[in-house]
């Protein structure tokens, strides 16, 4: 059976499986409902690379909090379809529809305050990323589809202590064959690091809009083999962006 481009995409688009990053767990414990975050109040994705809303999201809820954690401490970010989870009991779109295969990448800012920062005009460097598995043909988004909709990475150790605004970035390349059209599903934490290293950022930090373009291969891309299938036809992805630090 050949499935026809087309006929993806309509079932895609049909489902309107969209989803918000909108609770933060530090080594496990939970931060609570938009506590510390930045977040949009609707699920709909960012699709111009080029617009503010790139940043943490179309302007939404913001918390009065900063989250305090340690430079080690393992961080989940949770992504459920709506605010406050599924949609409704059963929703099969929670915490987002499986078409929407991608990458999850994760960036910090330097800020004085977290709480009262301009998240605009900011220099964002990238601490963690995960892309597509060529071997067992698994997106970032299959893994956190399987783990209830978090995202767990480790902030690295040398981080140094201060403010910063935490951007994770879900990015849905389901119909991103077409320039326009990858999904870009982002908020923002506001964090407060403890305990860190001295890591100086400069030299590897991009503008935001700014670092991705329209046109690049990983974010203007068929993922769709000769069957249909959302495996990229088994060959490696370009996560769009710089590399994550290195400590
Ligand atoms: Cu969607």
């Amino acid at each position: 059976m050949k499935l026809s481009l087309t006929t993806l995409l309509a079932s895609a688009l049909s489902v309107q499986g969209h989803a918000i990053f909108q609770r933060v767990s530090v080594n496990g414990q939970d931060q609570g409902s938009l506590t510390g975050l930045r977040a949009p109040t609707h699920n709909n994705p960012v699709q111009n690379v080029n617009s503010q809303d790139l940043v943490c999201g179309a302007p939404g809820s913001r918390s009065q909090s900063v989250i305090n954690v340690n430079a080690g401490d393992r961080i989940g970010a949770w992504y459920q379809h709506v605010i406050g989870g599924a949609q409704f009991p059963g929703d099969p779109d929670n915490p987002i529809a499986r078409s929407h295969k991608g990458p999850i990448s994760v960036y910090l800012a330097k800020v004085d305050n977290a709480a009262s920062a301009n998240h605009q005009g900011l220099q964002w460097f990238k601490i963690w990323h995960d892309g597509f598995d060529t071997s067992s043909r698994r997106w970032a988004v299959d893994t956190m589809i399987n783990n209830n909709g978090w995202v767990y990475f480790n902030l690295p150790q040398c981080i140094a202590p201060g403010h910063y605004l935490m951007r994770v970035e879900l990015l849905a390349l389901h119909s991103a064959s077409f320039q326009g059209q990858a999904q870009f599903y982002t908020s923002c934490a506001q964090i407060n690091v403890q305990q860190g290293g001295s890591f100086n950022p400069a030299g590897q930090t991009v503008s935001i809009p700014g670092a991705y373009q329209a046109n690049h291969p990983g974010v203007q891309v068929n993922i769709y083999g000769a069957m249909g299938q959302p495996d990229n036809n088994g060959r490696p992805y370009q996560i769009p962006g710089p590399e994550p630090i290195r400590c």
